[in-house]
This record gives structure tokens, sequence and C-alpha cells, in this order.
């Protein structure tokens, strides 16, 4: 029992601990609050439009995702987010996102979407 109750303890310090580093901070649910930068984001095989997104260091950043066809996977690893975007006409993915720290922080399609799949990335830049 006690023992449970350490492993319990050292794994939320450890949760909170990885959050306080992540220079991304993942904000749900969503709307909570009125983002300062709206991004539409296009996903199609095998690119997102734009897939490089420039945003200003402190704002909290909305990004709407939509589809011109199958469904695809958005991936933001510094921010913990790993979503699906529905397919065409089934609806958008929206995220929000604290940019707290300077720097280049890549995003991918996280669902097998065929044959340049792995092609599918892009790049968040927050000056
Ligand atoms: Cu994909």
């Amino acid at each position: 029992m006690k023992k449970n109750f350490v492993t319990r303890f050292q794994y939320l310090l450890l949760g909170s601990i990885l959050l306080s580093y992540s220079p991304l901070v993942a904000k749900e649910p969503i709307p909570i609050e009125k983002p300062d930068q709206v991004i539409l984001i296009t996903a199609e095989r095998f690119t997102f439009t734009p897939s490089k997104i420039k945003v200003k260091k402190g704002s909290l950043v909305e990004i709407v995702l939509r589809s011109e066809d199958t469904d695809h996977g958005f991936r933001l690893e510094s921010a913990n987010i790993d979503k699906i975007i529905p397919p065409a006409g089934k609806g958008r993915l929206r995220i929000q996102f604290r940019a707290k720290r300077t720097g280049r922080y890549p995003f991918e399609c996280s669902r097998p979407c065929g044959a340049g799949h792995n092609l599918m990335r892009g790049e968040i830049i927050v000056e």
C-alpha cells in the first residue's frame, strides 16, 4: 500500500516536471481562452499547408486543421499533442497551446495515410 503510494507520487512528480519543461504547453478543453493567434492548416496527402508557422513567444496559439481527403493525424510532441484530423467534410480539429520558449518545434502526421505519410511534416517557429 505504502509502496503503491510512493510510486504514484513519483509518477505525478515526474509528470509535473515533464510538463514544466515542455516548451509548448497544450491547453484543453477548447475554447477556454481567446487565442492571440489563429492559424488554419489544410492537410492533404502528403502535405500540411502552410507547413511553416511563425508565432510570437508568450502567445496563446490556436491551430485549426482540416483535411482535404482522408483522416490524418497531428502530432506536436513538444506540447504533448497527438490528435486525429477528421476526413474531408467531417469537421475540423482545433488545438491550443501556449508558446513558452523560442525555438523550432516540428509536427507531423501521426496516422498512416499512404506512401508519402513519412514526408508529411511541418514546423512551428516561436520567435
Ligand atoms: Cu499520414
